[in-house]
């Protein structure tokens, strides 16, 4: 009879290459070694520390699917999923800071940029001598950025842009702003600021409960002149962002599973060595329910993750599967880390163990890039024709 392996009962390990398993080994390495040891006070005190681009840069974290010329790893997409996983096991702020430069900021220029452009921005974005952040949202289109209302006026040798972005990751640390604004035609086009300019600004938002660990802010364009060079050539419409949000979805379904895997193991050992009633409460059945869920939408939910990553690699992904594959992650995501939290009773509100901070994490990660209830109109739409929520 073939042993079951409760911390991978699929075997996944077996379904990867080994050059996918040495990149998800360095990844654990570095994400255990380093990063694990800073998260409780990085997130009570609400602190984002920028040497952790330089040090993900180092190991080739950052853009990992970019091509080596331009300062990537040139990894596949299932490898990308892999180190969001680790990063994301220690901390979804973490992971983040992580996969905005790399999916929101690093796939833009390389897909819509033009040569000097990716030149002169992917290897240092790379190497995380550059912090990058991705302006989509505003502060009344959210889940409709169709809507936005920043403003980009043609002007001699470039444009003039005005508005304003909210709830941007990493914003305020940012040396480069990848920003979507509306054209003279109303067509939404693609710009790259840089910090200092005139009339840029960032603003921090503080008092997050959640993601205390990756600094949000707002970017704020007085007027900002943005020369003709700076400006996406070719892309239009939403597909330009949404293009972005493809690669950057499916490194959140990978992630979020990572920090569902690291509740069930801190479960799992509590409820072992905790005893109540003169036994383990493992010995319980309630408990034992709660575990076996646990690892059944865990198996599952990575099992989908790495069908995606292996259709992205051939190029025969829906953009729908992502939405499927989001959506079941942050949602599975989070009622295992209210199910682990809860089964630590007292000690689960608690940060040193680690499984509430992973909790109002995931409240994020359900809500950005698409909410839960987004990606199921988004399905809702494929399944019968019809648009929920169109005007
Ligand atoms: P819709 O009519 O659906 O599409 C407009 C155009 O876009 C194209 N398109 C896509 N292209 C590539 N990939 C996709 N996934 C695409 N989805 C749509 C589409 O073909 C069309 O092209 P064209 O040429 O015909 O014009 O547009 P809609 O306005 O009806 O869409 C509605 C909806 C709900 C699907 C969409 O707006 C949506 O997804 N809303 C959610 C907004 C969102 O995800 N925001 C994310 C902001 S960034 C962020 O949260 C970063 S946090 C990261 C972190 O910190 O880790
Ligand atoms: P709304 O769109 O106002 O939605 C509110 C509620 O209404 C949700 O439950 C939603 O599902 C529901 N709803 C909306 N429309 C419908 C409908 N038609 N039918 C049924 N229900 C509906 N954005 C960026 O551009 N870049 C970033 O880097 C970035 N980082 C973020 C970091 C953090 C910490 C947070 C919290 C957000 C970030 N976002 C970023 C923004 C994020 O993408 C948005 O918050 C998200 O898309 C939802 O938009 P909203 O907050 O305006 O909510």
């Amino acid at each position: 009879k073939t042993a079951f392996d409760w911390a991978d009962p699929f075997f996944l390990d077996d379904q990867l290459l080994p050059e996918e398993r040495a990149v998800r080994d360095a990844a654990r390495a570095y994400c255990q070694d380093k990063l694990l040891p800073r998260v409780q006070q990085a997130f009570r005190h609400e602190r984002t520390d920028r040497a952790i681009f330089r040090e993900m840069g180092e190991l080739g974290l950052l853009g990992p699917t970019i091509p080596e010329p331009y300062g990537g790893a040139g990894l596949n997409y299932v490898s990308y999923g892999l180190i969001a996983r680790e990063v994301e096991r220690i901390d979804s702020g973490y992971r983040s800071m992580m996969s905005v430069q790399s999916s929101l900021v690093m796939v833009p220029i390389f897909e819509f940029g033009t040569e000097a452009q990716r030149q002169k921005y992917l290897p240092k974005l790379a190497r995380g001598e550059w912090v990058g952040c991705f302006g989509l949202t505003e502060p009344n289109h959210g889940s409709d950025p169709g809507s936005m209302t920043t403003r980009a006026r043609k002007v001699p040798g470039g444009w003039r842009l005005s508005g304003a972005k909210m709830w941007i990751t990493n914003a305020p640390i940012a040396d480069v702003f990848v920003v979507w604004a509306k054209d003279d035609d109303g067509q939404i086009r693609g710009f790259v600021l840089e910090k200092g300019w005139a009339g840029l600004s960032a603003p921090a938002i503080h008092g997050k409960v959640g993601l205390r660990t990756s600094i949000t802010g707002e970017i704020v364009m007085d007027d900002v002149f943005c020369p003709e060079e700076n400006a996406f050539p070719e892309i239009r419409g939403l597909k330009g962002p949404f293009t972005c949000l493809n690669s950057a979805r499916y490194g959140i379904a990978w992630g979020a599973l990572g920090a569902a895997e690291d509740c069930y193991l801190r479960a799992r050992q509590y409820v072992l060595d905790r005893r109540q009633f003169g036994r383990p409460l493992a010995a319980n059945q309630l408990i034992q329910k709660k575990l076996a869920d646990m690892l059944t939408e865990i198996g599952i939910g990575l099992q989908a993750c790495l069908r995606l990553g292996r259709l992205k690699d051939e190029g025969r992904a829906p953009v729908e599967l992502t939405s499927v594959c989001k959506r079941n992650s942050c949602g599975k995501a989070l009622e295992i880390a209210r199910m682990a939290r809860d089964m630590m009773g007292g000690n689960g509100i608690s940060d040193e163990y680690g499984v509430a901070r992973h909790l109002v994490n995931l409240e994020v990660v359900n809500t950005y890039e698409g909410t839960h209830d987004i990606h199921a109109l988004i399905l809702g739409r494929a399944i019968t024709g019809i648009a929920a929520f169109a005007n």
